[in-house]
């Protein structure tokens, strides 16, 4: 049965999603954090990037979440996707994320953060300098670095592929062994620091590495698998956790390129994170919470002037086009948008940004409804996403965030 779109308030009928985003759980909306503490008991500010892209940010900002320290948080522009702040230059010069202000002083250097609030908030079980917790952080750099060498550089001599295919999945045994050789899923005999400095990158490469060379990190090792797994039974992780569509398309401005091998599997993988299914990906297990679909349509509802003004397309085309689809994703009934919208709704299906502006369900339910009701208006695609820059997403044009 097809029906018309909504209005915006039969739409905003429809959603009763609210978050306490100062004292519930972990979200990347929040300035304040007080976990039920005030906000004179805040001695520490994160600055953090505005798209929740940087991944030093998210080890920082993890472990703050898990130790629950109260803290504010602003927001700072990274150089792949708009320009640095000067406020920001005039705190660190570098412009580089992350950094803290903690009592008054500037620290930057994630590890040096982390060593500086370990100092203050004792540490996360074992801390950095922890004669058991410095040889995982080796071997998370070993880890990163062999996963360079296979991302980002384009291979140009016969072997070259293969050879750091091989060299990428001997240092992925060593991290199955560390795992292997405690008790639980986790890489000591508790959750620690150890499993905050692993996250951003394991995140990051268990989505590139499906998109960009066909190979699934969380499907073929099982030890990395139970990790992910118990990492996703903490809400902290699920709130700064991102999708495969996020990464795969932040990674290549901020990496400096990454390279597909064109391999058949390859192809498939970038077929489904850029088209869907997205809920057939290995980017996430735990189950689908009740109210993926409210969260979606409360947060398009909040930013839709700002979402239909950056849109290439007719603001009222767009707007029309858009309640189809949130039509759609509330109610399942499809919705005709009107000729010409497809390309519009495809480009916003490639701009939602996991967990900058919702969580990875409600992105899923989204970008399918995007996605179903593009197809009923066409099968045009919107320019490709860039991949020196990312300009498209400069923050400028969503303040308030
Ligand atoms: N070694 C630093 C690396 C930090 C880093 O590379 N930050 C990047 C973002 S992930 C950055 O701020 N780049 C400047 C920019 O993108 O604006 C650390 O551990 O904090």
């Amino acid at each position: 049965m097809t029906t018309d779109p909504l209005t915006w308030q039969q739409l905003e009928d429809l959603t009763d999603f609210e978050i306490d985003i100062i004292n519930g759980s972990t979200n990347s909306q929040a300035t304040l954090r007080l976990f039920g503490k005030t906000e004179a008991d805040i001695r520490v500010t994160l600055f953090r990037d505005n798209h929740a892209w940087c991944p030093y940010c998210q080890k920082i900002w993890l472990w703050l979440e898990e130790k629950q320290i109260p803290y504010r948080v602003r927001k700072v522009t990274m150089f792949c996707y708009g320009k640095k702040e000067s406020w920001y230059k005039r705190k660190v010069p570098s412009g580089m994320l992350p950094a803290i202000e903690l009592d008054g002083q500037i620290i930057t250097e994630s590890d040096d953060i982390l060593i500086a609030l370990e100092g203050v908030y004792s540490s996360l079980y074992l801390g950095m300098q922890d004669p058991k917790v410095l040889p995982l952080r080796q071997l998370e750099r070993l880890l990163f670095r062999a996963w360079c060498s296979w991302l980002c550089y384009r291979a140009i001599f016969p072997g070259q592929e293969k050879g750091n295919r091989q060299q990428f999945i001997e240092t992925v045994a060593m991290v199955e062994q560390a795992l292997d050789s405690t008790p639980g899923a986790y890489f000591l005999e508790e959750f620690s620091t150890a499993d905050v400095i692993f996250t951003p990158y394991v995140e990051r490469m268990n989505a590139s590495l499906f998109y960009y060379k066909g190979y699934s990190l969380r499907e073929e090792n099982p030890h990395l698998s139970a990790w992910f797994d118990a990492m996703e039974s903490r809400a902290t992780y699920r709130g700064t956790q991102s999708d495969f569509h996020t990464h795969v398309h932040d990674l290549p401005p901020q990496m400096g390129g990454c390279y597909s091998n064109g391999e058949s599997q390859t192809l498939l993988n970038q077929e489904k994170v850029d088209r869907g299914s997205w809920f057939s990906l290995p980017d996430v297990t735990y189950p689908e919470p009740e109210n993926s679909r409210t969260e979606a349509l409360q947060r398009v509802i909040k930013h839709r002037e700002n979402i239909i003004k950056v849109n290439p397309a007719d603001n009222q085309l767009f707007d029309e086009a858009l309640r189809c689809a949130l039509t759609n994703m509330m109610t399942e009934e499809t919705c005709t948008p009107p000729p010409g919208s497809d390309v519009a709704l495809r480009y916003l299906r490639d701009r939602i940004s996991v967990p900058r502006d919702m969580s990875i369900y409600a992105a899923k339910r989204l970008r399918e409804s995007l996605e179903k009701t593009a197809t009923l208006a066409g099968d045009r695609q919107p320019e490709p996403i860039p991949i020196r820059h990312r300009y498209d997403q400069n923050p400028v044009n969503f303040v308030n965030g």
